[in-house]
């Protein structure tokens, strides 16, 4: 059987295609670059551009048995009655929210918002984002990329509980609605089509691509990640590492106290019930962002000569100075400055710093996670890109103590193919059965701590 895995990131998509008879092996039938575009000093996606690309892989991928689709989190289309897309869907490294998060806060404050729905403060939060929107009070209908893409291929409506747990205004108790939390912010939850979750239906496309099954996933691209960490054991810590690594364990429960909200902690879910226990530590995206200052494309070069250097200064990785596009290597150039620490003077330094600086972040949020939570962790699995970048997993082991377990790369790809394939009856059992697979079809590679 085959099955087609739209998996949308910030700064690319692509679609594969899993057989899981076969491991699952996943063969990538398109990759295409996602380009946001500023219009007037607002960051918009090209959400057209991605609609158009996600048709060409499927039209790729020639016959499936069904497709589901995964992307970044947080943001959203509105519709208008006839179900007509209200202007771009805005991106959440814009700006727009600065403006409004002291005015939600003080309608609801930040405590009692966390203690209902269990997100860490991040600006782009949708809460603060349809607070920021003056056309969603008008918009007959909110909805998640994913879902709006799903929508345009199969012509039904839903809300992927993955994704909207993201929002801030889904309880993850219940998995339902924080109808009060939201109201007292001055929202309409009522605008988001009903809740759905990975493994359900979700439509079907139409028949020039098939008439195939589409089934929602985990399509928050990180539950989908997750569900696809080849843990052979529940002590195990993870870092989903792309432009953003995801840095936490897992749970069967939120912890949603004001200790975990200080300690900027998240509960998003996950699939199968799970909660996704974790902090969002800027990752990949500062040197991304200084390798498009410098000109510099190839990775590769700038980690081997980063390899010979000593640790020397450590920045903040999550200092919102570095959430929009921008001078990365001025902005760490100063954070350096400011902290006494030495300046990087080229760009093998100031690489050597990011990854630095990640490790220390990621050792961070992996012991609070543990203290916060009460689990234990013996390894951390590491997948997604970070997983191929061999100097980050060396320094992780190093910082954290703890073996690391990287790969596979795919993770997302491989999460969505396998709660598909699960749906469509090709598969059966748990997280962990679906686990020990992949640990058995693509074995991660380790990094022992030294
Ligand atoms: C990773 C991710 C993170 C989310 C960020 C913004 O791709 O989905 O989990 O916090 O993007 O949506």
């Amino acid at each position: 059987m085959r099955f087609a895995a739209v998996d949308l990131g910030a700064s690319g998509g692509r679609v594969m295609v899993g057989d899981p008879a076969r491991g699952p092996d996943l063969t990538e039938v398109h990759r295409f670059p996602n380009r946001p575009v500023e219009v007037a000093g607002t960051l918009y996606w090209d959400i057209l551009a991605l609609y158009r690309e996600v048709r060409e892989g499927l039209r790729a991928a020639g016959p499936v048995d069904a497709a589901g689709i995964d992307s970044w989190a947080v943001d959203y289309g509105l519709l208008g009655e006839d179900g007509a897309l209200l202007g771009n869907p805005v991106h959440y490294r814009d700006r727009r929210t600065e403006h409004v998060i002291g005015e939600v806060l003080a309608k609801i404050p930040a405590s009692e918002l966390y203690a209902a729905t269990g997100i860490q403060f991040l600006p782009f939060n949708t809460v603060f984002q349809l607070a920021a929107d003056r056309r969603a009070a008008d918009a007959a209908r909110i909805v998640l990329i994913p879902d709006l893409l799903t929508y345009w291929l199969t012509g039904e409506l839903g809300t992927e509980r993955t994704n909207a747990s993201t929002t801030a205004l889904l309880d993850p108790r219940t998995g339902g609605w924080a109808t009060g939390v939201a109201a007292r912010a001055g929202l309409d939850v009522g605008g988001f089509p009903p809740l759905r979750s990975p493994g359900e239906r979700a439509g079907t496309t139409d028949p020039e691509l098939g008439s195939v099954p589409v089934y929602a996933v985990g399509s928050h691209d990180t539950a989908s990640a997750v569900a696809a960490i080849p843990a052979t054991t529940d002590r195990f810590g993870y870092i989903s590492s792309g432009t953003w690594s995801l840095v936490g364990v897992e749970l069967t429960a939120p912890v949603l106290t004001e200790e975990s909200r200080k300690a900027g902690f998240t509960n998003e879910l996950g699939v199968d019930g799970t909660v996704r226990y974790l902090r969002n530590v800027t990752g990949l995206w500062l040197l991304q962002e200084c390798q498009r200052v410098w000109g510099v494309p190839e990775v590769a070069p700038l980690l081997r000569a980063a390899a010979e250097l000593p640790r020397r200064s450590i920045v903040d990785v999550n200092d919102p100075r570095f959430l929009p596009p921008g001078d990365m290597p001025g902005r760490i150039a100063a954070c350096c400055r400011e902290t006494g620490q030495p300046v990087p003077r080229d760009p093998a330094e100031f690489t050597r710093c990011v990854l630095d600086s990640l490790a220390e972040a990621y050792r961070r949020a992996l012991a609070d996670a543990v203290r916060l939570s009460g689990k234990e962790i013996d390894v951390v699995h590491v997948v997604g890109g970070g997983a191929r970048n061999a100097l980050l997993c060396r320094l992780t082991a190093r910082a954290c103590g703890l073996p690391v377990l990287a790969g596979p790369v795919e993770a997302t790809a491989l999460g969505n193919v396998l709660v598909q394939a699960r749906a469509h009856g090709a598969l059966t059992g748990g997280l962990d059965t679906l686990r020990a697979r992949i640990a058995r079809a693509s074995p991660p590679r380790r990094y022992d701590p030294r």
